[in-house]
């Protein structure tokens, strides 16, 4: 038997882990049951920990106990396994490298470019460059870097590492990731290290309103380049002010999500000198997983009505335009990237675009914008975002792809004066480059296109932060990434990228407890502040943690984030009771209900059931509040429960019970609830707030409210993972699969009928395009239509679930367990389940006759009409 799939704290092969006490994962292949492991762990050929053999039957997270590791340790590990008949398998090597623990390790300086910054200003990419030669021949080099800003750095000329937009999202102000990089093989006796500083989160154009300067006026950089030589004698050359300067290259203009100006006639004189600029927070690693370019898309070239050349590169991503032009020196080529064409055909940012005030703009003017009163702006207005490239042309082939900007886009408009070669043009994605786990496929082709279609909009999001689209706003809303959860973690090992994202969460949260609506910070406090505490977003900071322990078996993860979570809490708790006193009085249960604060509601139901809401009034939200009270305190009792935290527990179960009854008091009236209003019939199904009887009333309800609606979605974000599973609850598979794949409007697959290629915003395909908030429907394709569920501990329950118009569905999961599958195929009335479960693992299969087994690794075949045995455990 041999271990597979090796894993340092989530991670494949980690360098510059900044986690001193890391643990192991592995998955088995070979045999069928692990019985014992052995991990050894060196250091340069020293043995610095040796568990012996252990009997275990557990492959995951198992935490290292040798002697303490230090900064820049690089430990090869390896795990052996014994089988079942006791047969020692050959060990399997793995490695891991710390990074820079300590704030003393750093003896590199921060520096800026040699300019005062203005307000109102924007400057061009800073260069950096320092020359050295090496005392000898180089055994291990090794660069680490980051920015208060974007940077990214070549070494004798050639591109060091493939992280992209590094050093990545966080609240600047707290927080900066630095990357580390094997740099062993560029180094000559001559070199040249050269460093470029952008403006990215730091400085440029953030969030819905392209607010600028969020985290300060002043860029800096900071690396360091490490040498061990053959000799075992080292030095460093860390940026200071020996560092020569100038933003006199190509990149004159670079903002996130407004484009990049480069002009190819210019390079970097490197004329003036860095200077020493004040520090940034001490950096930290992100122990997480790295953005890259990934897939590229050639385009079609269209000629719109009005003339316009259009390239539509068939599928709307998050990423780079990479092209390549001849061209006279001067000539100029403007690319505008945008993911529609409007009504007419023609190029359109209309659905991306907001206004906002060209210049540096106040408090007053974020009340304005957000009260939907921009008539009252004074000054100039511009676009934001813009996402445009602009080329100027050097004599002979321009080479060009995008550095410190990306773009949510389908299509570009073309405009200048030199003719391009549609077959040198690319549009390249990128996001974080996680390990792939989930595939699904069925008999319905549209189905399947809208699961690829959700994992596109993943793929557009998932950029070192989970955001809630590409384009307009660009931020890691809170609800948006808490309903995407589950779904996210079948398409991919979130795990790692969920615990940075976490810290940047807690890092957001406000002292009364409220968490921000988005994280990392992005300022205008008026809407992220404010928002922060609504329901469904704010509960991130318990659902998320408790969903990374139930999947990846994490439970540092609940330890690491149980003091953000108790603060939440507090904070609930706090802000309980009616807001009109009338109705507090009459409420025997008021301390329990919840609708101070902020709340955002269900959010974006189809039209018909939205409520009314202006820039004077918004409607209460005690259903929704009240309801999340309950879902989310029955968590954090749970949670309380397992970090062994009693009197917590049962605080938070009084809470959960509690706004139970409150809910019924104020909600459920004669038993259900009457409405076709299908997310107040969901909620209180899916979020556990009634009993036995009321649950099959309201469940019943809920099947009419479909079918009054003609089996198409009426949930909004909060709902909608929740809608299909509640039917299928209900006993109503079959109402499920008919809103599954319903092509009439609003549907998930309407949208694919339409044409797109990622998942909408709203229903009405309106808004952004490429939201995943709505594709959180997946998450039933793989637990209920595979049925595919962990059951943690090497286990599994699998129940497939056959129906709708499908003849077949198959998926797998590379779980953490290893790589599960379930598919089904209809034949002549005869339904064939084919089930293959992992090395070292167990499930419990159920199939939808009611027959159930336990079975273990391999293959497994199950008919429908094969005789039945009674159920064996
Ligand atoms: C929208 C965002 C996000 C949503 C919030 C409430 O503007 O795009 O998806 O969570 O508002």
């Amino acid at each position: 038997m041999r271990a597979i799939r090796l894993k340092t704290e989530h991670l494949h092969e980690p360098l510059g882990l900044g986690i001193r006490t890391p643990r192991f994962s592995w998955n088995c292949a070979g045999s069928a049951v692990q019985t014992a492991y052995r991990i050894v762990a060196r250091r340069d050929g020293e043995t610095l920990w040796d568990s012996g053999k252990v009997r275990s039957s557990r492959m995951i997270l198992i935490p290292y106990e040798g002697s303490p590791l230090r900064s820049r340790d690089r430990i090869d590990w390896a795990v052996t396994l014994w089988d079942e008949d006791d047969v020692e398998g050959e060990p399997a090597p793995s490695w891991f490298e710390l990074g820079l623990l300590d704030a003393d390790d750093w003896t590199a300086r921060w520096i800026t470019g040699d300019y005062r910054p203005r307000r109102n200003t924007r400057y061009p990419v800073d260069c950096f460059r320092t020359r050295f030669r090496a005392r000898g021949p180089v055994a291990r080099a090794r660069l680490y870097a980051t920015a208060l800003g974007l940077y990214d750095a070549h070494l004798n000329g050639t591109r060091v590492g493939d992280f992209e937009l590094a050093p990545g999202s966080t609240d600047y102000r707290t927080r900066v990731q630095y990357q580390a990089y094997d740099v062993s093989g560029m180094l000559g006796e001559e070199n040249t290290l050269e460093l470029r500083l952008a403006d990215g989160w730091y400085r440029g154009a953030v969030g819905a309103y392209g607010v600028t300067r969020l985290f300060g006026d002043t860029t800096a950089l900071l690396a360091q380049l490490e040498l061990t030589y053959a000799d075992g004698t080292s030095e460093i050359i860390g940026t200071g002010d020996g560092f020569a300067w100038s933003n006199d290259g190509p990149l004159q203009f670079a903002d996130l999500k407004d484009g990049e100006h480069y002009d190819a006639r210019l390079t970097p004189t490197y004329r003036g000198r860095a200077r020493i600029a004040r520090p940034g927070p001490v950096p930290t690693a992100s122990d997480n997983v790295a953005p890259r370019t990934q897939e590229e898309f050639a385009p079609t070239v269209l000629t719109t009505p009005s003339g316009a050349t259009v390239l539509d590169f068939g599928q709307n991503i998050a990423g780079f335009i990479r092209l390549s032009v001849a061209g006279r020196a001067g000539q100029r080529i403007r690319l505008r990237l945008g993911e529609v064409l409007d009504e007419h055909g023609e190029f359109t940012q209309k659905n991306i675009q907001l206004d906002k005030p060209a210049r540096h703009f106040g408090r007053i003017t974020e009340f304005l914008l957000m009260t939907g009163q921009q008539r009252l702006l004074r000054g100039e207005l511009e676009s934001t975002p813009k996402q445009e490239i602009l080329i100027t042309c050097a004599d002979g082939v321009t080479d060009y792809q995008c550095s410190f900007t990306v773009a949510g886009f389908r299509y570009a408009l073309v405009q200048g004066d030199v003719d391009i070669d549609p077959a040198s043009i690319r549009a390249v994605a990128v996001y974080s480059d996680l390990e792939q786990t989930g595939t699904f496929t069925s008999s319905n082709a549209m189905l399947d296109r809208f699961v690829e279609n959700t994992r596109w909009s993943m793929k557009g999001n998932f950029l070192d932060v989970p955001t809630d689209c590409p384009t307009r706003e660009r931020l890691g809303w809170t609800g948006d990434a808490q309903v995407f959860f589950n779904t996210a973690a079948y398409f991919m090992d979130v795990a790692a990228f969920f615990r940075k994202w976490m810290r940047d969460l807690e890092d957001s949260q406000l002292r009364s407890g409220k968490p921000r609506a988005v994280a990392p910070y992005s300022g205008v406090p008026m809407m992220y502040d404010t928002s922060g505490g609504s329901v469904g977003w704010a509960d991130a900071l318990v659902l998320v943690p408790y969903r990374l322990w139930k999947r990846y078996g994490d439970e540092a993860i609940l330890r690491e984030f149980y003091p953000a979570m108790t603060r939440y809490a507090r904070y609930m708790i706090s802000h309980t009771g009616h807001k009109r006193r009338k109705d507090a009085r009459t409420n025997p249960f008021n301390e329990y209900t919840y609708e101070k604060g902020f709340h955002y509601g269900e959010w974006l139901e189809p039209k018909e059931f939205r409520d009314e809401v202006s820039a004077r009034s918004r409607p209460l939200c005690t259903e929704e509040a009240t309801a999340y009270l309950h879902y989310t305190m029955s968590h954090l009792a749970e949670i309380a429960t397992q970090l062994d935290e009693p009197d917590d527990a049962a605080r938070f179960a009084e809470y959960a019970d509690g706004a139970k009854k409150a809910y019924n008091h104020l909600f459920v009236h004669h038993g259900t609830i009457d409405t076709d209003r299908q997310a107040k019939l969901v909620r209180p199904l899916a979020l556990g707030l009634l009993d036995p009887g009321a649950a099959e009333r309201v469940g019943g309800r809920l099947v009419r409210a479909v079918e009054n609606r003609d089996d198409t979605i009426g949930t909004g974000f909060l709902s909608t993972p929740f809608v299909l599973p509640m039917l299928t609850e209900a006993g109503r598979s079959d109402v499920a699969y008919r809103m599954l794949e319903n092509e009439s409007a609003p549907s998930w697959l309407a949208q694919v009928r339409a044409g797109a290629t990622t998942v909408w915003e709203d229903w009405e395909g309106e808004a952004s395009q490429n939201h995943y908030a709505p594709g959180a429907v997946c998450e039933w394709l793989f637990d209920t239509v595979a049925g595919i569920r962990i059951a943690g501990d090497n286990r599994f329950v699998i129940s497939p679930l056959p129906g709708g118009t499908l003849t077949h569905a198959s998926a797998g999961y590379d779980s953490p367990y290893g790589l599960v599958t379930s598919a089904w195929r209809t034949d002549n009335g005869v339904t064939t389940f084919d089930i293959e479960i992992p090395a070292n693992t167990t499930a419990e299969v159920h199939l939808p006759d009611g027959r159930l087994r336990t079975v273990g690794p391999g293959r497994h075949r199950f008919r429908t009409d094969e005789p039945t045995r009674p159920a064996q455990r």
